[in-house]
């Protein structure tokens, strides 16, 4: 008899994708009531003549002629086409302290913002401006304030030309202050990688999972936050593929998958088994997994060497391309079997396989995501999934690579045109170049440290363009407060969200154009370009009307901003680059020389991608080869030596686009109607005297400060999931995570590795 299980929470035994992807589109139309544009509007998207999804950042096959399907990509798409409107009337009902006791999932839903807005402090609540008066506020009150007081923040949503106009106007300004999406999501991927194979970007293209013998898949949910990888993955395991897992939850569009284009699946309601092995590794216990692979690979070439064989490396490749193996050897011989066993929750016989698929196969590609890059030691696990890689050769050639899954759809891109708060030489120069003058060089803040300084009062503005910093951040409640003692607070977004809500002594709400949204400047329509996984540049063009007259673009206002602000200072053309995008693309190509003849190559079908040196085995870094790097120990984190700890992880719900909740159903994972559950193995449970459906308080475990952290009153779920590692949702969890707890090398916050405490609820 089975038992009865806490309220919402059943057993999913369809395939993921199949009918019930569709069905779920269907109701996302629904909802948002966009049953008229709607579904013409989805089959623009990731097309030659369409607008890029805002979904993901995974690339378009060249054949894009039939409609890609993507349930969360429709998600999406119908979140910003929703007819749905926070207008000027919906803001004169409701108070900002009305809207604070709403739900993260009830602001957003309230719609597209349709005029900018300031907040009135005498009646608490935010009231209509003029476009011309708010870049006049915006510009006296930057320039009250020193360039280094002030934050500028960008999500990974903004275009090529957006981010480009925004970096130049902060560096016109002359500050570096560029925390970013990106420093909460891949910037492991962007420190780790460089000092590895030279640069920070993946290496593969879509044309090479055709190629792959083995697929290794590493801390990332594609069914949910990729799905359109689903269609390649699906391939690949039709093709025999072996494709082996790493994810201490059984995901299950990594188990089973049914593709919506395929009409013998959906007509018979089969599927396609995706993992040929799939290993329940334990949260941050990839470190551990992955040196336990190597000593495998490692003791089988001493044991072949020994029989007379030539080795199971590839000895020419890393004699002709490499440096550090014999420390990184020395390192995995001195790391202790007990140890990787204890640490990743993985036995001999899983490693073995792993190892063996892995020697089996010529060709081998590497994908991973958030599960990995969101730990303290992110960077350093980062670098030995490269390793590992570079042990056979598996770089720079058809068919391998590795393959980090980006996150906001222009992430990627952002980055590439100058969101960053290290300029190298060659940016500068390449700004001087386009702009006739030299930006400082100084470093400014990454996300981690904007939120440091304004909680400790060193910084007094922040700008926005896009996102929901406040509550993406660990540690809200800081953060909340230190936001609140602002001087100046400005948001440019499509909906109202709970970072909208901390105000400012001045605080101003300025609405954009969303990516479906038509961009009409003097010259006519406009499109606009962004990078995705792969980096490949596109064009991208949205097509709808816009939910209001008095929207503009996130170029236009970030132009707007920048000449109230610098009145003419450098001499910056900004009315002409908002004219016509194509001469913002003109700057673009100036200071990236990359982009070299960008307005042409955006007009071919597919656009064209970044030079990748790694992909062609040009390695850039310090000794001109691609480097083996050293971890650190297995037990060197303090924290974890009380037996009573957990590691809990943060995971994206099937119904939501990070803070943006959809829904509140984790249909995969057969959790409906709710968010306030902790994933729990049996074991843990026991050992705590608790059972499936109680009550539980989450307390974070900070050895730097006496700040107590807690979540209350969630409910314990029986899961299959490691024991040791517990789960629960982000951005929920965030309260019980230290800002102080990030990876030193990048700055990435610990969101899939925060220590804690459970206790029963009182
Ligand atoms: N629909 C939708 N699409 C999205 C997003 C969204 O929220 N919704 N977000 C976008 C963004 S910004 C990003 S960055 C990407 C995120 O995409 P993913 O990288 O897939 O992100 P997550 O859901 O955070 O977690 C990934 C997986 O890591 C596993 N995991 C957790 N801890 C560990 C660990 O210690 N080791 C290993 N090996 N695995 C672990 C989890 O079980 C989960 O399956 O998706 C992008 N696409
Ligand atoms: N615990 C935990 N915390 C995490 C993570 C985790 O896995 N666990 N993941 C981290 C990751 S990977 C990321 S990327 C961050 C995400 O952090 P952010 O990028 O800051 O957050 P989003 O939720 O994507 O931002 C949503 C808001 O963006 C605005 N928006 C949407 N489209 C547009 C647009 O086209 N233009 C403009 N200007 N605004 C727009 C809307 O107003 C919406 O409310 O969160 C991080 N935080
Ligand atoms: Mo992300």
């Amino acid at each position: 008899m089975s038992k009865k299980r806490p309220e919402g929470i059943k057993k999913y035994n369809e395939p993921a994708g199949g009918w019930g992807a569709l069905r779920a589109v269907a109701t996302a139309l629904k909802e948002q009531q966009v049953l008229v544009q709607g579904p013409q509007t989805l089959l623009k998207a990731n097309q030659p003549d369409g607008f890029d999804c805002p979904g993901c950042a995974w690339p378009d096959p060249d054949h894009t002629s039939t409609f890609e399907f993507c349930e969360n990509g429709a998600k999406a798409i119908s979140w910003e086409s929703t007819s749905k409107r926070a207008n000027l009337e919906f803001f004169a009902q409701h108070s900002l302290k009305d809207l604070w006791a709403w739900s993260d999932f009830e602001l957003e839903d309230a719609g597209r913002l349709t005029h900018p807005m300031i907040y009135d402090a005498q009646t608490d609540h935010y009231v209509e401006i003029s476009w011309a008066d708010a870049f006049t506020r915006i510009g006296q009150e930057l320039n009250r304030l020193n360039p280094d007081q002030v934050e500028f923040y960008t999500s990974g949503r903004a275009s090529n030309e957006a981010a480009f106009l925004y970096q130049l106007f902060v560096r016109s300004f002359g500050t570096n202050n560029f925390p970013d999406c990106s420093n909460m999501c891949h910037e492991a991927t962007s420190v780790g990688l460089p000092r590895s194979i030279g640069v920070g970007k993946g290496t593969v293209t879509l044309k090479d999972f055709d190629h792959a013998d083995m697929i290794l898949s590493v801390g990332h949910n594609p069914g949910t936050n990729h799905p359109r990888m689903m269609t390649t993955l699906h391939e690949a395991a039709r093709r025999g593929v072996p494709i082996v897992v790493l994810n201490p939850l059984k995901e299950r569009a990594l188990e089973r998958f049914s593709a919506p284009q395929n009409a013998v699946e959906m007509v018979s309601l089969s599927s396609t088994p995706i993992a040929s092995s799939y290993l329940q590794v334990k949260a941050g216990g990839d470190l551990a997994a992955l040196k336990g692979i190597m000593k495998l690979i490692f003791e089988r070439d001493d044991a072949d060497l020994a029989n007379g064989g030539p080795g199971v490396l590839d000895r020419e490749f890393i004699a002709a391309h490499t440096s550090g193996l014999d420390a990184l050897r020395a390192d995995i011989d001195a790391t202790d079997w007990a140890q990787i066993y204890r640490k990743s929750g993985l036995d001999r016989a899983s490693l073995e396989t792993t190892a063996e698929t892995y020697l089996k196969a010529k060709n081998v590609i590497a994908c991973y995501g958030m599960g990995i890059t969101q730990h303290s030691i992110g960077t350093e696990i980062v670098q030995q999934l490269a390793n590992l890689l570079l042990l056979r050769g598996n770089i720079g050639r058809t068919g391998a690579g590795i393959c980090p899954l980006r996150g906001h759809s222009n992430v990627q891109g952002d980055r590439t045109v100058g969101i960053t708060e290290i300029p190298n030489a060659a940016l500068l120069d390449g700004m001087e170049r386009a702009f006739g003058f030299r930006p400082t060089g100084e470093k400014g803040h990454n996300a981690v440290e904007a939120i440091q300084a304004i909680i400790d009062g060193r910084s007094k503005a922040l700008v926005c363009l896009g996102g929901n910093l406040a509550v993406a951040m660990s540690d809200p409640d800081a953060t909340f407060a230190g936001v609140r003692g602002l001087d100046l607070a400005v948001h440019l977004a499509t909906k109202p969200n709970r970072s909208h809500l901390l105000t400012a002594r001045t605080t101003l709400l300025l609405p954009v154009l969303g990516r479906t949204d038509q961009d009409i400047q003097k010259s006519g329509p406009q499109s606009v370009t962004v990078e995705d996984s792969m980096s490949m540049v596109h064009a991208s063009r949205g097509f709808l009307k816009p939910p209001s007259d008095s929207l503009m673009s996130e170029p236009a206002i970030i132009a707007g901003i920048a000449k109230a602000t610098l009145g003419d200072k450098y001499g910056i053309d900004w009315d002409g680059m908002i004219e016509n995008y194509a001469r913002i693309r003109d700057k673009i190509e100036i200071v990236f020389p990359d982009f070299h003849d960008f307005n042409a190559r955006i007009k071919t079908r597919g656009g064209f991608r970044l030079n990748v040196p790694a992909s062609r085995r040009e390695w850039h870094t310090v000794s001109g080869k691609a480097n083996f790097l050293v971890a650190r120990g297995l037990e060197e984190d303090q924290r974890l030596n009380d037996p009573d700890t957990l590691i809990l992880t943060t995971l994206r719900s099937h119904g939501q686009y990070n803070t943006t909740i959809y829904n509140l159903d984790d249909r995969y994972r057969g959790v409906f109607g709710r968010r306030d559950v902790i994933f729990m193995s049996k074991e843990d449970l026991a050992s705590r005297g608790l059972s499936d459906g109680d009550r539980i308080d989450i307390i974070g475990i900070d050895i730097t400060s006496d700040t107590q952290r807690v979540v209350k009153g969630f409910t314990a779920v029986e899961y299959d999931i490691p024991t040791g590692s517990i789960a629960g949702y982000y951005p929920e969890m965030n309260k019980v995570i230290a800002l102080s707890d990030y990876d030193a090398l990048s700055g990435t916050p610990a969101y899939k590795g925060a220590p804690v405490r459970i206790a029963r609820s009182i």
